[in-house]
């Protein structure tokens, strides 16, 4: 369901409850925040501006249809509060050196690639192909705290439908899938000549074409 908010600004209705303070997250708020400050309700609306920047996207509907929900878009647990993931962490740090601006925040990250995948591909290929910018496949994850501390090697959200990450590479230059384009690339470009292995143009073959487009790719792939 559609409405509009007091700004005039197209909002949906979501059957399922918004993101909310877990009671950790309350836990954390009541520690850090003088007894003086007036409590706090709720968290910004993050999900309500994220699902207007990308109405079409079914990235969070495959989080709610699996099981879970859309706060997993960028927290690990349906609820939110923390840990957020990689994406949903790069879009709380961007809030946080921009003054507070959820829209500025998201914007600013979408071009990153902050899970990592395998296919090297930046968050809004990630959105507008329905995967997940938070979440890569296997215990491959990492949850980020309000203290800045980490946990590495973390699963994604059981039960989510639809794929994590897309399915044709955003670089693939990037033969050993680390990243970046470079000398490893090359080596293995050339261990594949005139095989399908490091076919970068996909013509189905390993050559000059090859070569050069792996030279042209050279770098960062985001
Ligand atoms: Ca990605
Ligand atoms: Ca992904
Ligand atoms: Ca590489
Ligand atoms: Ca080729």
């Amino acid at each position: 369901m559609r409405f509009q908010d007091r700004l005039g600004h197209n909002r949906s209705m979501k059957t399922k409850p918004a993101c909310i303070v877990t009671g950790a997250a309350v836990a954390w708020v009541a520690a850090v925040i003088p007894a003086t400050t007036p409590p706090v309700s709720a968290m910004p609306p993050f999900l309500n501006e994220w699902q207007d920047l990308y109405p079409a996207s079914l990235t969070d509907d495959n989080l709610d249809n699996g099981g879970g929900s859309s706060c997993q878009v960028c927290h690990a647990g349906p609820f939110g509060g923390p840990p957020w993931n990689d994406y949903g962490w790069s879009v709380h740090e961007e809030f946080d050196v921009n003054g507070g601006d959820i829209v500025a925040a998201i914007l600013a990250v979408q071009d990153l690639n902050p899970d990592n995948d395998p296919t090297a591909c930046s968050s809004i290929v990630e959105i507008n192909a329905d995967t997940q910018p938070g979440w890569t496949d296997g215990p491959n994850n990492t949850f980020h705290f309000h203290d800045g501390s980490i946990q590495e090697n973390q699963p994604p959200p059981a039960d989510v439908l639809g794929d994590l990450n897309p399915s044709t590479s955003c670089c693939p230059a990037d033969l050993d899938g680390d990243g970046t384009v470079g000398i490893t690339d090359f080596l293995a470009l050339l261990g594949a000549w005139g095989t399908p292995g490091g076919d970068v143009d996909g013509d189905g073959t390993t050559g000059i074409t090859d070569f050069l487009a792996l030279l042209g790719a050279w770098g960062s792939c985001s």
